[in-house]
């Protein structure tokens, strides 16, 4: 087999890296390890920003996306068990927009489907070699059979766990990385969402949040030690923490409703530079992962694609190398805005294990009441919180 790019992973950034190299007459195979239902149902982000929204409906896949997301021009904070509201949209000019991660992978594939892309499903042990000349192979076995597929370039969109990463040579890369001591417990429940706007709240028991799918799913998160066990977590135990969490003193009550999906999930901040090297390009959480609190992973994993689909562009229809070769330095200026913004909410958000005598908390409480008060602190968490895009 033949291809322009390889690309190993069918998440958000290696479909929509597809898909946009499709609209501009470029070849690709996309390998994905896991089963295409599998992929579908993987429950993960939910708020999308103004860029990417408009770079899905630029590439023809707004349609159910401006059926059902859900656009917000506000963000609620809860502290002191009162709630403060950032007015994202009065003070940005932009939304952001509530529409799951798992939609944007169904729409995404539906498409390739009707271009006859070639996304193959349930590929075993993929490897990659050859990326530092110029001629880079990617070895898998489909369907029981080994194949070898030369390409062009290689784009490493295989998430936090892939295999890209490891295949660029040690002495190139530097990982930064920063774990932190609290995990998030989330929920999904069949129940009309009690809010019209996402609450983060700050809590002595520690963060909560109230997110939501749709006009009648709910997502929940709180945060919990890393050592946790969901089997600790009966389905009462957790609406009695958020129910305490989020509650307020005006008569706000939170509606409960079943449970139908619910998971741990660790906290880290990780970037890899260069996030290339020869014509082997890292894309998404392959490259970098960040906390959730800021809501930038799959925004960041959209933000690499479209910087590196105008690159693959430039290259065959101009013979440009300008776009390949800037790559990582563009894309890392955005990580990294969004790497310490994310940072910057899940410190103001959460309560540090380490905190016993209280002094964090009251810090965190004067930032809190800043933010809710000054509209230049505000303006500060809404300008990137609907995505900043640095010079
Ligand atoms: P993905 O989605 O992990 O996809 C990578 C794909 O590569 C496949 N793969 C392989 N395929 C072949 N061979 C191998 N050796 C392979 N190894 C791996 C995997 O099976 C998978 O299909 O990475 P991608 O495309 O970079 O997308 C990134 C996003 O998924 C991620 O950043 C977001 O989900 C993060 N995130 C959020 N981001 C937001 O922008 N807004 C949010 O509100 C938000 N909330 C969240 C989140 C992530 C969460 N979790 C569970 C980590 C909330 C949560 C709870
Ligand atoms: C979600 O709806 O899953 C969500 C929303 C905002 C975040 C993280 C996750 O900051």
């Amino acid at each position: 087999m033949r291809t322009q790019v390889g690309i190993v992973g069918a998440g958000p950034a290696g479909l929509l890296l597809s898909h946009l190299l499709h609209l501009q007459g470029i070849d690709s195979v996309v390998l994905e390890r896991r089963s295409e239902s599998y992929v579908l149902h993987r429950v993960r982000a939910g708020l999308l920003e103004q860029g990417t929204t408009d770079l899905l409906r630029e590439a023809g896949l707004g349609a159910r996306l401006d059926r059902e997301g859900l656009v917000h021009e506000g963000v609620l904070l809860r502290f002191d068990r009162a709630t403060h509201r950032i007015p994202l949209t009065e003070m940005t000019g932009k939304t952001v927009t509530v529409y799951g991660q798992q939609e944007v992978v169904k729409d995404i594939i539906a498409a390739r489907r009707v271009a006859g892309g070639k996304v193959y499903f349930e590929v075993d042990d993929v490897s990659v070699a050859g990326t530092s000349g110029e001629a880079p192979v990617l070895r898998a076995v489909i369907d029981g059979t080994p194949v070898e597929i030369e390409c062009d370039f290689v784009a490493g969109c295989d998430g936090f766990h892939g295999i890209c990463r490891d295949a660029m040579p040690a002495g190139v890369r530097k990982v930064f990385e920063h774990e932190y001591p609290f995990a998030w417990l989330g929920i999904l429940a069949k129940v009309a969402p009690s809010t019209d706007e996402l609450i983060y709240a700050f809590h002595d028991n520690g963060f909560a949040l109230h997110s939501l799918r749709s006009p009648d799913v709910s997502r929940l998160y709180l945060q919990v030690d890393p050592s946790e066990s969901i089997d600790n977590w009966s389905d009462e135990r957790i609406w009695g923490e958020l129910r305490n969490r989020l509650g307020t003193d005006d008569g706000w009550t939170l509606a409960e409703g079943p449970i139908f999906e619910k998971g741990i999930t660790a906290m880290r901040s990780f970037v890899v530079e260069p996030m290339q090297h020869g014509r082997l390009f890292l894309a998404g959480d392959a490259a970098h992962i960040v906390p959730p609190t800021g809501a930038k992973g799959l925004n960041l994993a959209a933000a690499d694609i479209k910087v590196l689909a105008e690159a693959f562009t430039s290259f065959y229809s101009r013979g440009s190398r300008d776009g390949l070769d800037g790559y990582s330095e563009t894309c890392l200026r955005r990580v990294w805005r969004a790497q310490d913004f994310s940072y910057w909410m899940t410190s103001l958000l959460h309560r540090a294990p380490e905190d016993t005598d209280g002094v964090l908390a009251r810090l965190q409480l004067s930032r809190l009441r800043y933010v809710a008060d000054s509209p230049a602190a505000a303006k500060t968490l809404a300008e990137n919180y609907v995505g900043y895009t640095p010079a």
